[in-house]
């Protein structure tokens, strides 16, 4: 086996979701320890470092408990490269969550074993349902009461759709959390601090019994198609239980999976054409450096320093000359990367979420990544006329990153932008305020239903105040309707005009 291929068989990569607060970012850096080196954004932070390089890196993310945007991340761990991908809950940031789960092999659902399945968790999940990757489960925050373990398994048997196999089962939570019985090892992993209670693990064990004579069998196909999850318990703030979860979802976990093109080839992992694609820009990670990094997920062949490819979309050639990882060890550099890895290609300006780069000379385009219909838009000025350069700049990076979605005004030039949620327009604003260092303002347009229409079939006229006429960055005319009403109204007085939504 060539080197090449000895690093391919290693790859896993995949991503948490969850509805908010579940734990997933808890999660992604209490893993991220088992891997002991963490390097984020240029800066590295081992074990014995005041804190950990966290995921939640972006002051928005600090000041308010909540991720707003995905993070990429990298450790080694028993012989394999993990690449974590942790999402943001909420659904005001679904559209980066959704293009972030494009570029992974499996996904982690967290669930809060209090909660049990909540509505995004659900939303999530269809997506990647779609897709038939696999899907482990972790309920989490076993160290707090939680339902019955019983109920839960069944509750998300029911409300997904897909069968369950526990891998391990709680006995007790809360106060009286004894421990989580390894079903695989059949043993039990005592809980550090409990206080023993007879009665609470007899329970458990009896549970147990059924289980191990009742349960699903654990058939490795229908996990790999996403028609069976692996179920685990644990608390991730505690640490307890992720380790057995890691080393078991290493084990069952798929490598890198073949990418379809939109001229329908098949691109292989082991195909030795470099080809990746670009699913999520990110500028300012580094405060001191002001850059801007293109994650790219590689699809096909071995990434090398400095190597020669192509912009699918332009025909531009580049050097991928400054390129990051998200670690940091000494081999990294030289072993480079392989399918699987995400790389940060540092971008002045050359790449768009969705892009495709290749070397050599087949040319490949992989599928645009998922667009949202926004349905809320503000109109946006600089409060000072002073800093239109740098609220220009802002805004640009910002929208190219996907933070949120730009229009102009079909006369007049005016910003417009939109947003699927709220939530959008407060990262916006910070991120200008802390990054940019422009205070901006807004004109609340209100929420409308957007519509692509085919520039040939657009005539000014036909837009007035209940359906405004505006160009998306790309100039493309979209109308935004004041609701579903008028939408019905103009698409009965222009029966020719073809109307098109995203997602
Ligand atoms: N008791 C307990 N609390 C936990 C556990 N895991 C996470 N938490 C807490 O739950 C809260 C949310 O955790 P996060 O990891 O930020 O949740 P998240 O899913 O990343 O949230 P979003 O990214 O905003 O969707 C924090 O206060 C955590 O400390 C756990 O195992 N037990
Ligand atoms: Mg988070």
């Amino acid at each position: 086996m060539t080197d090449f291929e000895t690093a391919l068989k290693t790859r896993r990569t995949f991503a948490i979701i969850s509805h908010p607060d579940a734990g997933k970012t808890t999660l992604t850096e209490q893993l991220l320890l088992h891997g002991g080196v963490i390097r984020e954004a240029g800066t590295v932070k081992g074990r014995g470092a005041k804190k950990l390089a966290s995921s939640d890196w972006m002051a928005i993310e600090q000041q308010r408990g909540i991720s707003v945007t995905s993070s990429v991340l990298q450790f080694d761990y028993d012989g394999k490269r993990i690449n974590i991908l942790d999402t943001p809950g909420h659904e005001d940031f679904s559209e980066d969550t959704y293009r972030t789960l494009m570029a992974v092999d499996s996904v982690v659902m967290v669930v809060d074993a209090a909660k049990g399945i909540e509505p995004q968790t659900k939303k999530l999940f269809e997506i990647v349902s779609k897709r038939g990757i696999p899907v482990f489960t972790f309920f989490n925050k076993i160290d707090r009461d939680a339902r019955a373990p019983l109920e839960l398994v069944d509750e998300l048997e029911e409300t997904l759709g897909i069968q369950a196999i526990p891998m391990n089962w709680p006995i007790g939570s809360g106060q009286i959390l004894q421990g989580i019985y390894d079903l695989k090892a059949d043993e039990l992993v005592p809980f550090k601090n409990a206080t023993e209670e007879p009665g609470v693990l007899a329970e458990g064990m009896d549970e147990v019994e059924l289980l191990k004579d009742a349960g699903n069998d654990f058939d490795e196909e229908a996990v790999a198609h996403g028609r069976l999850t692996p179920v685990f318990f644990g608390s991730a703030l505690a640490n307890f239980g992720v380790t057995e979860f890691l080393q078991q979802y290493l084990q069952y976990a798929p490598g890198p999976a073949a990418v379809e093109t939109v001229d329908d080839q098949v691109i292989e992992p082991d195909n030795p054409q470099f080809s990746g694609f670009v699913f999520k820009i990110q500028a300012n990670m580094d405060p001191r450096h002001r850059d801007r990094i293109a994650f790219v997920r590689i699809v096909s062949g071995a990434f090398e320093r400095g190597m020669d490819v192509t912009l699918a979309r332009t025909g531009k050639k580049l050097r991928l000359a400054n390129v990051t990882q998200f670690m940091a060890e000494e081999r990294e550099n030289v072993q480079g990367a392989v399918p699987g890895d995400i790389i940060g290609v540092y971008d002045t300006g050359n790449f768009q979420i969705g892009d495709t780069i290749y070397a050599g000379k087949k040319k490949i385009t992989f599928p645009d990544l998922p667009t949202f219909t926004p349905e809320y838009f503000n109109k946006v000025i600089a409060k000072d006329v002073m800093k239109q350069k740098s609220y220009h700049k802002g805004i640009t990076q910002l929208v190219q990153e996907g933070t949120i979605q730009l229009y102009k005004s079909w006369n007049a030039n005016e910003y417009i932008l939109g947003a699927v949620g709220n939530l959008q327009f407060e990262v916006f604003k910070f991120r200008m305020e802390n990054e940019y260092n422009v205070a901006i303002q807004f004109e609340p347009i209100g929420s409308k239903v957007a519509r692509w229409v085919p520039a040939d079939q657009v005539d000014p006229k036909m837009a007035s105040t209940r359906n405004l006429l505006v160009k998306d960055r790309y100039d493309r005319p979209v109308f935004l309707f004041e609701n579903q009403f008028a939408l019905n109204w103009f698409a009965d007085k222009y029966p020719d005009v073809e109307l098109e939504a995203k997602m």
